[in-house]
């Protein structure tokens, strides 16, 4: 099960590894249900049974099970991201770049298939909402939605990426108002998504 809250931002960035990290509850803390996250910056959650795709009679690895399941829900392109230092080539500037404010010009579909991880997504009012996504759970993130990402104190996860379309890596830092991406996310936000 997925939780998202708002979380302290009175912190002046650029915080220490381990506030960022952290879970930056406020005090008292201020949880989301799924249904005011997704009326409140469009991201939708959908929970995965991984566990089936990890036993298959085929003895096909879980990634190309997924992979099937996903071009099978219209997705032409998946793969792997695996967030560990020794295994991902300039793993500090990726997660730099990460935690950098940004949006894309496409959807952001994240399936967790090992470990945990923060996604920071900016609501209507333009407040951090902070979810965390563990095993098992995939995270829907419209084009347009200003979002960051960073590791959790546990320090790893895997994730699943699925793309409607041919992958566009680009990243566009906030500010990034004028972006057609963005401005088609607006109108869906005053519209409650
Ligand atoms: C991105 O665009 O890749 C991100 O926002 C980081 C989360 S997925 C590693
Ligand atoms: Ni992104």
């Amino acid at each position: 099960m997925v939780n998202a809250w708002y979380i302290d931002d009175s912190l002046r960035e650029p915080l220490d590894e381990s506030v960022k990290r952290s879970d930056r509850h406020l005090n008292p803390p201020e949880y989301l249900t799924l249904d005011e996250l997704r009326r409140k910056t469009g991201v939708t959650i959908e929970t995965v049974n991984v566990d089936k795709y990890d036993n298959d009679s085929d003895n096909n690895n879980i990634e190309e099970e997924l992979a099937k399941h996903a071009s099978s829900k219209g997705y032409v392109y998946t793969d792997v991201l695996d967030i560990h230092a020794e295994r991902l080539d300039n793993y500090s500037e990726k997660l730099r770049a990460f935690y950098t404010e940004h949006l894309h010009s496409d959807d952001e579909v994240r399936l967790v298939l090992v470990g945990s991880a923060y996604f920071d997504v900016r609501d209507i009012d333009n407040r951090w909402v902070r979810i965390h996504v563990r095993r098992g759970d995939q995270l829907n993130l419209l084009a347009g939605t200003y979002h960051r990402f960073t590791l959790d104190v546990d320090n790893y996860v895997k994730l699943f990426r699925l793309f409607g379309s041919k992958p566009d890596w680009s990243s566009f830092n906030r500010p990034a108002d004028e972006h057609p991406a963005r401005v088609d996310y607006m109108s869906r936000a005053v519209k409650g998504f």
